[in-house]
């Protein structure tokens, strides 16, 4: 039997805590972040601010030449964090099965508990209206069969909807939607599937498997599932979700890697995934550790301490890369290749913003692929050049290339 998953999500959340506090804000184009001078960028955006173009990541200058008469509020964490903490225990006043995926969303697996109400649409319409009494803000709640459906379908409600679509309605729903809704399908991607006469979700749930695979890797069947409605229904509770002294990833080639365009790609791989672990347990480290080991079993670990805690992908690669090459003997074919970090801190998502302002909208673009990946996979989306890097046909000559790499990322 299938399950029944809630995602819910804040509308507008961080204007909708500045309008909780200060009515004289609501139904204005407000932005928080960001100020009045053009500098720095804004997290979010209230939807009368919206219509004019306003997204997260924007800089505040775009957003003051698309909107002049949009409200610039600065923006405060604690309130956003203590309104987070009041809805996430009502939430778990309706099950224990409960996944925070990030300050504003949240995946339930109600399956145990929903059939003790009148129905699924009615559990749902209490949640929202406990949340709305109590902290006086709205959310959407999406439900279905997996944590995928749930957040297409909490996407498609907003602002302040319920939606269920049990998998006997997910191909009606999906089927003319535009293939840039799919979650996963970024603006690299649209535009490929389009070329492959994709215009709608529905015409990549029926597209062969095979010739997505031959565009995409295994990013193309995954892709095709998602588009049929599958996705992951593994809810994590907080206890399930691992304590971790140190984050690492390692990979055993079986085909030794002989390149230093195949090393630096799976280098690149590596420290991507390692980085994404440590935002979702909001760790930054000091010590980047780097294993190799040659054709022979060989092996060399290396690693350095840090001055300032890292966490971003790219500086960790930076790292990882720049070690790499202080002990790779390029004659040698590689077998295995190891990332870890250590001398963790606790960091929150919050505070990684505010510590690293000026690469704000790279940090926006991490936080939003780790968001994807916690809810559709980790093969939902990806550096483009990673992929390139794995085809042979480009490699990352510079770290600082590292930051031009275009995303798969919906807009
Ligand atoms: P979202 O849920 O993505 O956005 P939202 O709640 O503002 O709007 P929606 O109604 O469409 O859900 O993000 C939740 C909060 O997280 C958002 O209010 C501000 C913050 N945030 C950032 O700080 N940086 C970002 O890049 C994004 C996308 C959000
Ligand atoms: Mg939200």
């Amino acid at each position: 039997m299938s399950k029944v998953i809630f995602h819910a999500d804040m509308d507008q959340f961080f204007v909708a805590v500045e309008v909780r506090n200060n009515p004289s804000l609501k139904g204005k184009a407000v932005a928080v972040g960001g100020g009045p001078n053009g500098r720095g960028i804004i997290t979010t955006a209230s939807y009368e601010a919206r219509r004019y173009g306003l997204r997260a990541g924007m800089s505040a200058m775009d957003a003051r030449r698309l909107c002049p008469h949009v409200i610039f509020v600065r923006g405060n964490t604690s309130a956003y964090i203590y309104i987070s903490k009041n809805v996430k225990n009502i939430l778990l006043d309706y099950t224990d099965r409960m996944e925070m995926l990030s300050v504003d969303e949240a995946c339930l697996d109600v399956t145990d508990t929903v059939w003790s109400y009148a129905s699924v649409e009615d559990l749902g319409h209490r949640i929202k209206r406990r949340i709305y009494e109590s902290e006086g803000i709205t959310v959407s709640i999406g439900a279905g069969a997996n944590k995928m459906v749930a957040k297409m379908a909490s996407d498609l409600c907003k602002p302040n909807g319920f939606l269920y679509l049990p998998p006997s309605k997910v191909a009606a729903a999906y089927k003319d939607l535009p293939i840039g809704k799919l979650i996963g399908v970024g603006r690299a991607t649209e535009p490929v599937l389009n070329a492959l006469g994709i215009q709608t979700i529905g015409d990549l749930a029926a597209y062969p498997a095979d010739v997505l695979k031959t565009k995409f890797g295994i990013r193309g069947p995954e892709l095709k599932t998602l588009a049929q409605g599958g996705g992951s229904d593994r809810v994590m509770t907080h206890e399930e979700l691992p304590d971790e002294k140190s984050v690492g990833h390692e990979m055993t080639f079986g085909d030794n890697l002989k390149t230093v365009e195949d090393i630096e790609g799976r280098l690149l791989m590596l420290t991507e995934k390692v980085a994404r672990r440590m935002r979702v347990g909001g760790f930054a480290g000091r010590i980047v550790t780097l294993k190799l080991r040659y054709k022979g079993m060989e092996t060399y670990v290396h690693g350095h301490k840090f001055a300032r805690p890292l966490w971003f992908e790219g500086d960790l690669f930076a790292a990882a890369r720049k070690l790499l090459y202080e002990i790779y003997d390029s004659s040698r074919p590689v077998r295995l290749i190891g990332v870890s970090v250590s001398g963790l801190s606790k960091t929150t998502r919050c505070q990684q913003q505010e510590l690293f302002d000026k690469q704000t909208h790279l940090h926006t673009l991490a936080n939003t692929c780790d968001d994807i990946k916690d809810r559709y996979g980790e093969a939902t989306i990806g550096y483009a050049s990673g992929l390139l890097t794995r085809s042979g046909r480009k490699s990352i000559r510079n770290p600082t290339d590292y930051n031009v790499i275009p995303f798969g990322l919906r807009g």
